[in-house]
């Protein structure tokens, strides 16, 4: 862990706790005393779900691989970008175009895909078609090889030919390998199948299990040890249940997609609106939930971000999209979920990391909410109950124990205009750290640190600012500011 290695300079306390924060910059800002006091309660005793090494992932366009040389094994900076996110993550790759993209065995690439970074689909036309040749997928195992990551490879149902996927997964397992291969999706959103042309408008959930059946035959009469996940819905809950009954004993864990708001052409879709608690969500919640108290199934969050249709510039690519990330990892976990795979690519407005192999890459303000995350690395969550948040509502804290024996407290402070004061009780131990998630304004997209630093174009973070937390009568107090987020290490 990279606590081990790093040099940290330790505030004092007196200028931690005082009225005097220091910024990244050296500059001394007031923490006005109108900071909210609000309590945080841990409950070392009791236990929640265990977040696993994998939980962390990232999800491209299927596309993508139109272009042999982007996932490879020289491209060391998106897997060094990559690694810093979780040393055990899961790389994805479906999406619209996973419809529009035809394997071929016999082909080698085209002209036209080389040097090409797929960005997130827009969903506005029928992307162009694409074909996936063995150089990619080989390239792809290599690219893997450089990380810890595993995969979730989607096939074509939209337009695709039972023959063809069954052909296309046995040659993916046999060069990913059962290790590395983590699970087979078939249809990327088939509950939009009926919407956006690719079935007739009549065509319903019924169709869909029947055709989901078919292709899994197939390939299964190929591949016999092939690995599934699905529905890798939109989002519309309805078709989660049917799924999850028919296919329980074929699929390893369910998967539905999730994104906070869209489209972007809707002026109501902010940054503020981001940030808020969101009813989709806590329906995707609890659909998921009834599937795993009937099925037994875990679920994962195969694909998700800000706002759809590609993302909106002044929400997806700014500091809120960090906070909104980081808190709603933590929201997914504390409600049993297994992982989660944010989409970009390319330049993508809510790209976690951006770039090409020829113009290198670099982390986007989302990427530091997946840091801090991956900091606090995989453990168990622990009962973490704030109260007094009235004033500051967008407040959120959670705890975990982590696989060394330390407990962690990652704090979001949403609230746009709500300094606190965060006391944390039951947290007994010797002392406590923490380091800050920061940025000088919600929408910046470009001078977001934590632990005062920058992460590298290789995925290299050496936190610079740890901070010691004050502590008085047994209670910790951590100053935050607006718009911020914190991770407490305790001792
Ligand atoms: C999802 C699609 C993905 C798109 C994304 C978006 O699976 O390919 O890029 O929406 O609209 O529905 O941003």
């Amino acid at each position: 862990m990279a606590a081990m290695k790093r040099r940290v300079f330790l505030q004092s306390s007196l200028l931690a706790s005082g009225s005097l924060l220091l910024t990244r910059s050296g500059l001394a800002q007031m923490m006005p005393d109108s900071a909210v006091p609000v309590d945080l309660a841990i409950d070392t005793s009791k236990y929640g779900h265990t977040i696993l090494p994998n939980y962390t992932g990232l999800s491209y366009e299927q596309s993508q691989l139109g272009n042999p040389d982007f996932f490879t094994g020289t491209n060391t900076q998106l897997a060094g970008l990559m690694d810093t996110l979780g040393r055990h993550g899961v790389l994805r790759i479906g999406g619209n175009t996973s419809e529009y993209t035809f394997w071929n065995r016999n082909a080698k690439p085209s002209k036209k895909d080389m040097m090409m970074a797929a960005g997130p689909d827009k969903g506005h036309h029928a992307p162009p078609n694409v074909t996936i040749t063995p150089e990619a997928v080989r390239n792809l195992k290599d690219f893997l090889d450089r990380t810890g990551w595993t995969l979730i490879y989607g096939l074509n149902l939209g337009q695709g030919t039972p023959e063809n996927a069954a052909d296309e997964a046995a040659f993916v397992m046999e060069t990913i390998g059962r290790d590395k291969l983590a699970a087979f999706q078939m249809g990327n959103e088939p509950d939009l199948f009926n919407r956006n042309g690719l079935r007739p408008r009549t065509w319903d959930v019924d169709d869909y299990l029947a055709d989901w059946e078919r292709f899994y035959k197939a390939v299964k009469a190929r591949v016999p040890d092939a690995p599934f996940a699905g529905p890798d819905t939109a989002g519309n809950v309805t078709w989660l249940m049917p799924f999850a009954r028919k296919f329980k004993d074929d699929v390893r864990f369910l998967s539905s997609h999730y994104y906070a708001e869209g489209p972007p052409t809707n002026p109501a879709m902010t940054i503020a609106r981001l940030l808020g608690p969101n009813k989709h969500l806590e329906s995707e919640i609890a659909t998921f939930q009834e599937a795993q108290r009937e099925t037994g199934l875990h679920y994962r969050m195969t694909e998700t971000n800000s706002c759809y249709q590609g993302g909106k510039p002044g929400v997806s690519d700014t500091f809120a999209a960090a906070l909104w990330a980081g808190d709603y990892m933590y929201q997914l976990a504390e409600a049993g979920n297994i992982g989660i795979n944010f989409h970009g690519g390319g330049y993508g407005w809510y790209t976690p990391i951006a770039g090409t192999p020829e113009a290198g890459f670099l982390a986007r303000p989302e990427y530091y909410g997946l840091l801090l995350f991956a900091e606090a690395g995989p453990g168990r969550l622990v009962s973490a109950k704030l109260s007094g948040t009235e004033d500051a509502p967008l407040l959120t804290a959670y705890a975990l124990r982590g696989e060394d024996g330390y407990l962690r407290v990652a704090l979001f402070n949403k609230n746009a205009d709500k300094d606190v004061v965060v006391k944390i009780s039951g947290s007994a131990g010797l002392g406590a750290t923490l380091m800050r998630l920061e940025a000088p304004w919600l929408a910046d997209t470009t001078d977001v640190t934590f632990g005062g630093s920058v992460v590298g174009v290789d995925g290299r973070w050496l936190p610079l600012v740890e901070e010691r937390v004050p502590s008085k009568n047994g209670l910790y107090m951590v100053h935050m500011r607006r718009a911020s987020g914190a991770l407490v290490v305790f001792s």
